[in-house]
């Protein structure tokens, strides 16, 4: 028996270390959590403990397949490797000689996040090839947009320093399913004397499990949040030195939130004005305060400037400068490794396409239609907004389509060409997390089953099909992986390749980049920056502000719902959704309503009922709970064959150009 060190690529903040065990005929017998890792500390969770038995599901792609009958029908032959990178290779050449690289759309999804496998090292090819670039936009770029105007950084602060605070703000994240690993530090803090308060309309797990809970009409955060900024200010809670030393813009400010006074917040939110002031009142009672922000939250037609908004909230009382306290969001962006690898000398990209918007950039009366579609780790029919509109572009005989998957999604069904790609312990991978400052070294463990291949190695035999013969797009992985570690802080810290493999995790050996205020902002000012000549010269307004979406009044009517469409307890996203240990443990997802609601339209628990809005509709089965808001329904995101997303409009955050997926006016009918 051997032990392999691993670690989970999925798109989950925990960024878990894995371990496998290898027996003496090469097969993979036991995969468990990593002991030694600091974050991990030995659990995986229960969508990933199976992770063998997915792996090993019978409907695991093992070979490539070409589609035989209608695009779309899901209808295809098995092919050899070689002559399905040839077909590729060859139709690509084409499409680059007649209509230019940008007519290519390599188009990457979260399925694998690591910096090999993932989107990270394939851009040398498409670079080469001058694709149109693609901006992996379905996640949650509102956020990071929001934050980048006022600290410059989405990580002011480490989550494991949360042990020290006193005041634990956790907003618009359900922790207790999609952070789990974060939890045990919550609870020690709790330990330690914190009291944990949480902003999500839905009554979480995670909020049932707080000492405050506030339930905002999903969407108007912003509001919320400039009124407990109005409110720290009036009560004379700011710290005035951290704001004299570390801030710019301030008194602007104060002025502009003095039109956000409590009692128009609770109105407007629709929460209990006393419930703001308590929360007001732990703040200032018991610093440091430290929020987790969550990507829920931003996934809102207004999601940028809320969270923009809401981080003024901790450079108000100081928290930024204080052991314990500030605000994080994601960590991802603190991995500094070595950019050299995406090798931009190889060419330009003429242009960038939206993910999120993929209908619209695959309509065929645009300046340059898209040509090709490459879709690696993606699923687009089940991820994407507007999935009507997403099965009518795919459905699109102009578009030849390739899908590098595991399995055969709905999104597979409309390939010419797919691919099967290796999982995680079938490859070398060097891993992030946006949860914790540890990077890991995934070591492939066992041989890849029938002819998968990893992203790496397709990579590499298309390159050589189009005649391309630049060194690094025949790089080994493991080449790939000493270049990105090939940076002055990992080498003066003896990070390397070989020390990986033994430990299999390494801390980030920078000085402390999420203290701020030690470090100085990122910003132009080096400072916290209420107000940011950056968002005014992008036309996103001086000053944090809070404007109520457009469809906010249309959902205002009776009978009409807002719809909150978050993670789900049993899968990540749309991966292993439908692997047999998936579908024998869980049933179609529910959608819940309060039942004063469900009376008033004529439907009860487990009724069979449609959800309808403008794009489309989905049949699901209805659920009441009592701590529901009233207007506000909610069902997990994910499932196969479910449709959550039809009923979600393809449109732009305020910021960052990200999807709108909570929020979206349904209706709720008896289904005939
Ligand atoms: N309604 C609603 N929709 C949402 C969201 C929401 O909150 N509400 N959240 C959005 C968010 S946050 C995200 S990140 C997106 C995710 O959307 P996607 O980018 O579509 O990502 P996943 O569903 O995580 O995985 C995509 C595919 O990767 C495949 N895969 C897994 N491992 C590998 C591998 O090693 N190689 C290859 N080639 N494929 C692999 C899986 O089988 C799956 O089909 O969904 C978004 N969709
Ligand atoms: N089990 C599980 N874990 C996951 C995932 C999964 O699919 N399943 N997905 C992974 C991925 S890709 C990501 S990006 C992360 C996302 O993890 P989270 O950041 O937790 O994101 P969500 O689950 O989309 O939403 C979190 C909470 O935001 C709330 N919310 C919705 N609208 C609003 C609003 O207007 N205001 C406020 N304050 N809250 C609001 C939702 O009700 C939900 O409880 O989780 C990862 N972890
Ligand atoms: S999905 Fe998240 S919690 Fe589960 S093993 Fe992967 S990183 Fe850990
Ligand atoms: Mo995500």
């Amino acid at each position: 028996m051997e032990e392999i060190n691993g670690a989970c690529p999925l798109d989950c903040p925990d960024g878990c270390a894995w371990v496998v065990t290898v027996d003496d005929q090469g097969e993979a017998v036991k995969l468990r959590g990593s002991t030694t890792h600091p974050f991990t500390r030995g659990g995986l969770c229960k969508k990933i403990n199976p992770w063998l038995e997915h792996a090993a599901d019978p409907s695991r792609l093992l070979h490539p397949l070409r589609r035989i009958g209608a695009k779309g029908g899901a209808r295809f032959e098995t092919i050899g490797w070689d002559e399905a990178i040839e077909t590729i290779a060859g139709r690509l050449t084409e499409i680059v000689d007649s209509s230019g690289g940008s007519a290519i759309w390599p188009f990457y999804g979260t399925g694998t996040m690591g910096y090999v496998q993932g989107a990270n090292s394939s851009q040398r090819l498409w670079n080469r090839m001058g694709a149109s670039a693609h901006h992996l936009s379905i996640c949650s770029p509102a956020g990071h947009a929001g934050l980048h105007y006022t600290t410059g950084t989405s990580a002011a602060m480490d989550p494991e320093d949360v042990v020290e605070a006193g005041t634990v703000l956790i907003w618009g994240s359900n922790t207790l399913v999609s952070n789990q690993h974060w939890w045990p530090y919550v609870n020690e803090a709790r330990r330690r004397g914190a009291r944990i308060a949480v902003v999500d309309p839905l009554p979480t797990r995670t909020a049932q499990r707080s000492d405050l809970h506030l339930a905002p009409r999903p969407g108007t955060d912003g509001a919320l949040a400039l009124a407990i900024c109005h409110s720290l200010i009036t009560t004379d809670a700011v710290d005035s030195q951290f704001l004299t030393d570390n801030t710019i813009g301030f008194d602007e400010f104060a002025g502009s939130v003095a039109a956000w006074p409590i009692e128009r917040a609770a109105v407007e939110c629709d929460v209990d004005a006393a419930q703001i002031e308590q929360l007001v009142e732990w703040i200032t009672a018991a610093p440091p305060l430290a929020m987790k922000l969550g990507q829920g939250m931003q996934r809102h037609a207004t999601g940028g400037q809320a969270a923009r908004a809401i981080s003024c909230i901790p450079a108000l009382v100081g928290a930024y400068a204080q052991h314990g306290g500030g605000l994080v969001y994601s960590t991802s962006r603190e991995y500094r490794f070595n950019p050299k690898g995406h090798h931009t000398e190889l060419g330009a990209r003429p242009r960038t396409l939206n993910m999120t918007m993929l209908a619209d950039e695959l309509r065929r009366d645009r300046d340059q239609p898209v040509e090709a579609v490459i879709i690696v780790g993606a699923n687009p029919v089940v991820s994407n907004p507007d999935t009507n509109r997403v099965r009518a572009a795919l459905s699109s005989s102009d578009i030849f389509t390739v899908v590098i998957d595991t399995f055969p999604t709905e999104t597979v069904e409309y390939a010419d060409i797919v691919l099967p790609s290796t999982l995680q312990h079938e490859q070398l991978e060097l891993n992030n997390s946006f949860s914790h400052f540890y990077t890991s070294l995934n070591l492939p463990a066992v041989e890849p089953p029938g002819q998968c291949l990893p992203h790496t190695e397709i990579r590499r035999r298309l390159a050589a099909a189009m005649g391309y013969t630049d060194t690094p797009l025949f790089e080994s992985d493991e080449q790939i992986v000493r270049e990105l570690l090939d940076q002055p802080d990992f080498l003066t810290a003896g990070i390397t390749f070989e020390s990986l493999s033994q430990s299999g995790w390494a801390r980030l050996p920078y000085a402390d980049p999420w203290r701020p205020v030690e470090n100085g902002f990122a910003t132009p000012s080096g400072r916290f920056e209420f107000v940011s000549g950056r968002a005014e010269n992008d036309g996103n307004n001086r000053l944090p502000h809070y404007v109520r979406a457009h469809d906010q009044a249309a959902v205002r009517e009776p009978s009409t719902y807002e719809l909150v469409a978050p993670a789900g307890d049993w899968h990540l996203n749309s991966v292993f959704a439908g692997t047999d240990v998936t579908t024998s443990r869980t049933v179609a997802p529910a959608v819940s309503v309060n039942p004063d609601d469900a009376r008033r339209d004529h439907i009860k628990p487990g009724d069979r009922v449609l959800v309808s809005s403008s794009s489309g509709s989905f049949e699901a089965v209805l659920a009441v709970d009592t701590a529901m808001r009233r207007g506000v329904a909610a069902s997990s995101k994910g499932w196969w064959r479910q449709g959550v997303n039809n009923v979600v409009a393809e449109r732009n955050t305020d910021l960052g150009h990200g999807p709108v997926y909570h929020g979206a006016p349904v209706t709720i009918t008896l289904a005939t």
